[in-house]
C-alpha cells in the first residue's frame, strides 16, 4: 500500500493521520474560479479551510458568504463560513497554522509570449515567509514542467528543511472548466504528482478525502505536463478546423457540414470547429509555456507554433468575410454601420479574456467602419480607446452587415434573420436557417 511510504517519517506520519481525520487545516492561496471551488470541496469534506489572497474584496466577499465565481452558489459558501468550516484572509501569517497549502494564482504570458511566473514567486516567498515543518504544499496554476523543482522547491528549501521528509511538495493540474454543469471540481479526476513518492502519496491522500477521484503519477515534471498536452491538444485541433475552414472556403465548401458529416464517425474522430479567433486564458496561453521550455532544451514546438499562427489569423479572416460581405452588397466597409453579435471568448459566459471579438473590432474599427454590439454578458467594451455600450438585438436592424462572433444561445437568431439586412456568422449559429443574406465562416 502506498502509505508504506510515508510509514517511517514520524513527520509524515503526523500530517498523514491528520488529514486521515480531517484535522489537517487546509489552505488554498489564490481565490479565483480555482481556488475557490477547490475550498469549498475541502470545507465540504469536513476540513477547516483558510483562502488566503491578495484581494480584500475577494477575502470580504467569501467572509460574507457572497460567491463571485459562477459554479459556486452563494447558497453553498455561505453555510461553509457560518459554520466556521471556511474564512479567507489576506494575511499569509496564517500560513502558520496551516497543514496543506494548495497555490491557485494565475499564470499569464507576457506579451513577449514568455512566461510571467510572477505571482507564483511572490506567493511561494510569502509562504515560505511562515512556513515550517511538516506542511504539504501542492502548486496548481498551470506552468511549464520544471516549475515545482526548479522555481518553487528552492524557495521552500530555504528554510533548510528536506523535501519528502520534513516537508511535501506536488503539483497538480488545475482543470475547472467554468460553467461546465457536468463536470465540477469534485468529480474532475485529480492528476497528482510529488517531488518524492512520499510527497506523491501526500498529495493523494489530501485529495482523495474530498474528491472522488485521484490519479498519482510519478513526478511533478509528468504532471505539468499531462495539463500541458491536454490544452495543447485542444488549441493544435482548433488550428486544424480552423485551417481546413480556409482551405474549403478557398474552395466553395461548406465546413460545417464537412465537419458535422466527419463527426459521425463513431471512433478515431473528434469534433472541433472553426471560428473567429481563440480565446480565452487556457488555451491560447498554456502552449507557450510547453514552446518557451522546450525551446529552452532546444527542441521547437512547431505545431504550437504554427497553429498559434493559424489561430491568430482568424480575426483578420473574419474582417475580411465583412469586408467582402459589404463590398457584395456595393457597400464600403468605411462608413458601414456593422454589428457584432456577442464579444465575450466564448459562449454563454461574461469573460473577455484574449477574446477574438475585441480583434475583430478593432480591424473593423481601423478600417473606418462604425461598429456596434449585443451581448447580454458584457454590459461595456473599452478597447484602445473605443468605449462601447452594448446594445440592444434591435440595433441589428440598423446595421449595413452584422457579425456573430459569439453563439450565446440566448440570442433570438430568428429574429436576427428577419432584421438584419446582412449576416456573416463565424460559428454556424445559423445553421438551421437559409437565406442568401447569410454569409458562412
Ligand atoms: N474554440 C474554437 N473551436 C472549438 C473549440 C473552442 O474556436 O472547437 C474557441 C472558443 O470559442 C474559445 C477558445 O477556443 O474562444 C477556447 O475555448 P475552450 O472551449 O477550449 O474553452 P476554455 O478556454 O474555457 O478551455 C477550458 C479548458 N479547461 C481547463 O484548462 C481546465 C479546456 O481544457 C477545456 O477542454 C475547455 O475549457 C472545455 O472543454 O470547455
Amino acid at each position: 500500500m502506498p502509505e508504506t511510504l510515508l510509514a517511517d517519517h514520524p513527520t509524515a506520519q503526523i500530517l498523514q493521520h491528520k488529514i486521515l481525520e480531517k484535522r489537517a487545516r487546509v489552505g488554498i492561496v489564490g481565490l479565483g474560479y480555482v481556488g475557490l471551488p477547490l475550498a469549498v470541496e475541502f470545507a465540504k469534506a469536513g476540513f477547516s479551510v483558510t483562502g488566503i489572497d491578495i484581494s480584500q474584496e475577494k477575502t470580504k466577499k467569501v467572509n460574507a458568504g457572497d460567491s463571485y465565481v459562477g459554479d459556486i452558489p452563494s447558497a453553498t459558501l455561505k453555510p461553509l463560513v457560518e459554520t466556521g468550516k471556511l474564512r479567507a484572509t489576506t494575511d499569509f501569517s496564517a500560513v502558520l497554522e496551516l497543514d496543506t497549502i494548495n497555490i491557485c494564482v494565475p499564470t499569464p504570458l507576457r506579451k513577449t509570449k514568455d512566461p510571467d511566473m510572477s505571482f507564483i514567486v511572490s506567493s511561494c516567498q510569502e509562504i515560505a515567509r511562515h512556513f515550517h515543518a511538516g506542511q504539504l504544499v501542492i502548486l496548481e496554476s498551470t506552468t511549464y514542467p520544471g516549475t515545482t523543482d526548479e522555481v518553487v522547491l528552492p524557495i521552500l528549501s530555504k528554510s533548510g528543511l528536506e523535501v519528502g521528509r520534513d516537508f511535501f511538495l506536488c503539483f497538480s493540474p488545475e482543470r475547472v472548466d467554468p460553467g461546465n454543469l457536468k463536470f465540477q471540481t469534485v468529480n474532475i479526476p485529480k492528476v497528482v504528482g510529488g517531488c518524492t513518492p512520499a510527497c506523491t502519496e501526500m498529495g493523494r491522500l489530501l485529495y482523495a478525502q474530498a474528491l472522488e477521484q485521484v490519479v498519482p503519477v510519478s513526478s511533478t515534471q509528468v504532471a505539468e505536463m499531462v495539463k500541458l498536452l491536454e490544452n495543447t491538444f485542444r488549441m493544435i485541433n482548433i488550428g486544424l478546423a480552423n485551417e481546413i475552414a480556409l482551405m474549403c472556403d478557398r474552395m466553395g465548401i461548406n465546413v460545417w457540414e464537412v465537419i458535422d458529416a466527419a463527426a459521425t464517425k463513431p471512433f478515431g474522430f473528434m469534433p472541433f470547429y472553426p471560428g473567429p479567433g481563440l480565446g480565452g486564458h487556457c488555451i491560447p496561453i498554456d502552449p507557450f509555456y510547453l514552446s518557451w521550455k522546450t525551446k529552452q532544451a532546444g527542441i521547437e514546438a512547431r505545431f504550437i507554433e504554427l497553429a498559434g499562427y493559424i489561430n491568430g489569423q482568424m480575426p483578420h479572416f473574419a474582417a475580411d468575410k465583412v469586408q467582402n460581405a459589404l463590398n457584395d452588397a456595393g457597400k464600403p466597409v468605411k462608413g458601414s454601420r456593422i454589428h457584432v453579435m456577442g464579444v465575450a471568448y466564448k459562449r454563454n459566459i461574461d469573460d473577455m479574456r484574449e477574446s477574438p471579438a475585441l480583434d475583430v473590432i478593432l480591424l473593423l474599427d481601423r478600417r473606418g467602419a462604425i461598429v456596434s454590439y449585443s451581448d447580454p454578458y458584457v454590459p461595456k467594451l473599452r478597447l484602445d480607446g473605443l468605449q462601447l455600450d452594448a446594445q440592444p438585438e434591435s440595433a441589428a436592424a440598423d446595421a449595413d452587415c452584422v457579425v456573430i462572433i459569439t453563439d450565446h444561445t440566448g440570442f433570438d437568431y430568428r429574429a436576427l434573420v428577419e432584421r438584419a439586412p446582412l449576416i456573416v456568422d463565424t460559428r454556424n449559429a445559423l445553421k438551421g436557417f437559409t437565406s442568401p443574406k447569410i454569409v458562412r465562416l
